[in-house]
């Protein structure tokens, strides 16, 4: 079995087929790793029109889902695939950062994302999730694209996905700030040289530099970072 399963509650499945059929993710599905399946919400929508929104009570603009198709369909997801811990994805949420990621990739079997559309989800719906997260204070039409950010950004924490475990070590050495700066081939661009201490050959002295640097960029562009704890 998998070692971690990504499922979906989403009116438009399309949406997740090509972003996950290439790079990392699309590898480690292919290889067994990591599952991830739709589940159509449409089919539990409301009469013959398989209605699964409808006008706000009190009034006012746009449409808000209805619960019972959501409600359908996390009992069918959940009767399928017992233990999945359920996440709402809603702009109210929770916000996402990296100790989130973290958590939510020790979630066991894996995850049922529920992608809301239009303007709101019936409040009542709430009541069916574990937790309900946001990627960020800006607005999406729907949950479907913060739901691939959250497979995407849990997927690479599951052993064996990433080609190079080493970087994800890295990543938690320099956890909590930015990276540091990175250079490839040329020595020269444009004018513009690798520092030296990087073709010194001295690691030591390159770890040390390393480190300086991304506390320094850390401080200028996200200060926010260096004052908040770490968890
Ligand atoms: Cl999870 N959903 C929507 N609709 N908008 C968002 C979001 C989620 N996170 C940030 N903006």
């Amino acid at each position: 079995m998998a070692l971690m399963e990504f499922h979906v509650i989403t009116l438009f499945p399309e949406m997740f087929e090509s972003p996950f059929r290439v790079g990392m993710v699309g590898r480690a599905i292919e290889q067994g790793i990591i599952a991830l399946k739709t589940h159509a919400l449409r089919p539990y929508g409301l009469g013959a029109y398989k209605q699964v929104d409808d006008a706000p009570y009190g009034g006012g603009s746009g449409m808000v889902m209805r619960p019972e198709p959501l409600a359908a369909a996390i009992d069918a997801a959940m009767e399928a695939h017992p233990g999945l811990w359920r996440v709402l994805l809603t702009p109210q949420g929770e916000l996402l950062d990296q100790p989130k990621v973290r958590e939510l990739s020790e979630r066991k079997p894996g995850l049922l994302l529920i992608a809301g559309r239009y303007e709101g989800v019936d409040e009542r719906a709430r009541a069916m999730v574990d937790q309900e997260i946001s990627i960020g204070d800006y607005v999406l039409s729907g949950g479907e694209i913060a739901a691939m950010v959250i497979i995407e950004a849990v997927a690479r924490l599951v052993p064996g996905v990433l080609g190079n475990p080493e970087s994800l070590a890295e990543e938690s050495f320099s956890a909590g700030m930015l990276e540091y700066p990175q250079y490839t081939r040329p020595e020269v661009f444009r004018g513009m040289k690798v520092p030296d201490i990087l073709l010194s050959g001295d690691h030591q002295k390159i770890r040390a530099w390393r480190e300086a640097e991304a506390r320094k960029r850390t401080a200028e562009r996200r200060p926010d970072l260096l004052v908040r704890p770490k968890r």
